[in-house]
């Protein structure tokens, strides 16, 4: 799990026939928005014309993500690689014609970027697949074991393709929910993974049998229990290509969602949604660069660190050096005045602002001579500190102690 928890981001793509019309992804059939034959119409409007991989990856480097997760196939059961399971595919069904991921794969490697592949462990397309439309079922599982284990064989092939076809580093899946660990056969899924790629790590969503906690679009407000997590979340409001979803997050707005995540010890998964011809929606081109500049100014307190203070200690977003020496605080670009740790039990050396080194004033206020409990760190930051998160780098004169008490006498 090291690299996934070095890594803090990492860029989500949503391709798919969804595109076309630039309607939601699957659930639009399934919530019956449009019917199945209208949607999977959409086939024929898939083009990945000016599909290219390696901006694509370069497009991810400059985001500063460590890796990248691509929908392999999503619930609507359309594959974007050459499955021999079915013919379900973009490479025999599509003007693509062609494998859409294994070139993805080689440049994401080219760039040291890992490999993550979305897989849909439901599939409503599928003709042995039990559920359908969301009031509808083709048959109950328990009605007819040996068609859901026709199923089950189908399902188990496909995940066997992708991980001999892109070994990827990063399994996942979606869709558990509709079955159980039993009914999925989980642990052999795992198994199995494990088998070809020892090192190959799977997100929650496997009904137990995963590595890592996955919460979708809702932000945790206390930190996670679990010690791997990574919140997946939109940049407008939908996953796939939207011609009509304007409504995108600020770049502030996402920088600030990306420090809680890692500050609480999880990473983001960033989702961008290219339009069918494999061209990227400019505003998520830009998300993405200017999310990267931000990153880059700041690598220091990303990368090699891990959760910073718990809650109490300070109001805002922090890191830690994993010797747990130095504290790095966000701290919003328009903040002035003062910012204010509480409970600090160490020597502090230095203060600083990452990227400018300007020396920051502290000042230790309301130490008790008889009391053990730390004074209150008062930190004056600069007037306009910058446009966007500034990063204040605290340098211990030894590891963290932090008092958690209730202060008393
Ligand atoms: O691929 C994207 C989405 O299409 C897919 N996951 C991301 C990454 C996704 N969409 N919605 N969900 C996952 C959440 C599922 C919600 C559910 Fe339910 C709530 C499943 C079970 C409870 C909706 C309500 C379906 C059944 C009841």
């Amino acid at each position: 799990m090291q690299w996934f928890a070095d890594a803090k981001l990492g860029i989500f793509i949503h391709w798919g026939i969804y595109s076309v019309n630039g309607i939601e992804e699957s659930w639009s059939f399934h919530n019956k928005k449009i019917s199945y034959e209208k949607y999977m119409k959409q086939i024929d409007g898939f083009t990945a014309n000016f599909y290219n991989a390696a901006s694509w990856a370069d497009l991810i480097k400059e985001s500063g993500a460590k890796y990248a997760v691509i929908t392999t196939k999503h619930h609507d059961g359309v594959a974007l690689y050459d499955t021999k399971q079915n013919d379900l595919s973009l490479v025999k069904k599509s003007l693509a014609k062609r494998d859409l991921i294994a070139p993805f794969v080689k440049e994401l490697r080219n760039r040291n970027i890992k490999v993550g592949t979305y897989f849909s462990l439901l599939d409503w397309s599928n003709k042995d697949y039990p559920e359908f439309l969301k009031d509808s079922v083709r048959y109950k599982l328990k009605s007819d074991t040996l068609r859901w284990q026709r199923f089950q064989r189908f399902c188990q092939n496909q995940i066997q393709e992708i991980s001999t076809q892109f070994n990827p580093d990063l399994f996942w899946f979606d869709g558990d929910w509709e079955h159980s660990a039993e009914e999925w056969q989980a642990e052999k899924i795992r198994k199995n993974i494990l088998v070809h790629n020892p090192n190959a790590i799977i997100n929650s969503r496997l009904q137990g049998y995963g590595d890592y906690e996955t919460p979708e679009q809702n932000f945790p407000v206390t930190r996670p229990d679990f010690k791997y997590w990574e919140l997946c979340m939109t940049t407008n409001n939908g996953w796939g290509y939207r011609f009509d979803d304007t409504d995108y997050k600020s770049v502030d707005e996402i920088i600030s969602i990306f420090t809680d995540c890692i500050g609480n010890g999880g990473n983001l998964l960033l989702d961008i949604g290219p339009k069918e011809d494999g061209t990227i929606p400019l505003q998520q081109q830009n998300i993405l660069k200017e999310l990267g500049k931000w990153i880059h100014q700041n690598e220091e307190a990303i990368y090699a660190t891990v959760a910073g203070l718990p809650l109490g200690h300070f109001y805002g977003a922090s890191t830690l050096s994993k010797d747990s020496s130095t504290i790095y605080l966000f701290v919003s670009g328009k903040n002035s005045g003062d910012i204010v740790i509480k409970g600090l039990d160490a020597k502090i050396k230095k203060v600083s602002v990452l990227g400018t080194n300007e020396i920051l004033k502290s000042k230790i206020v309301g130490k008790i001579s008889w009391s053990n409990v730390p004074g209150l760190v008062f930190i004056k930051m600069p007037e306009n500190a910058g446009q966007r998160m500034s990063v204040v780098k605290i340098e211990l004169a030894r590891k963290l102690k932090l008092y958690h008490g209730k202060g008393g006498y």
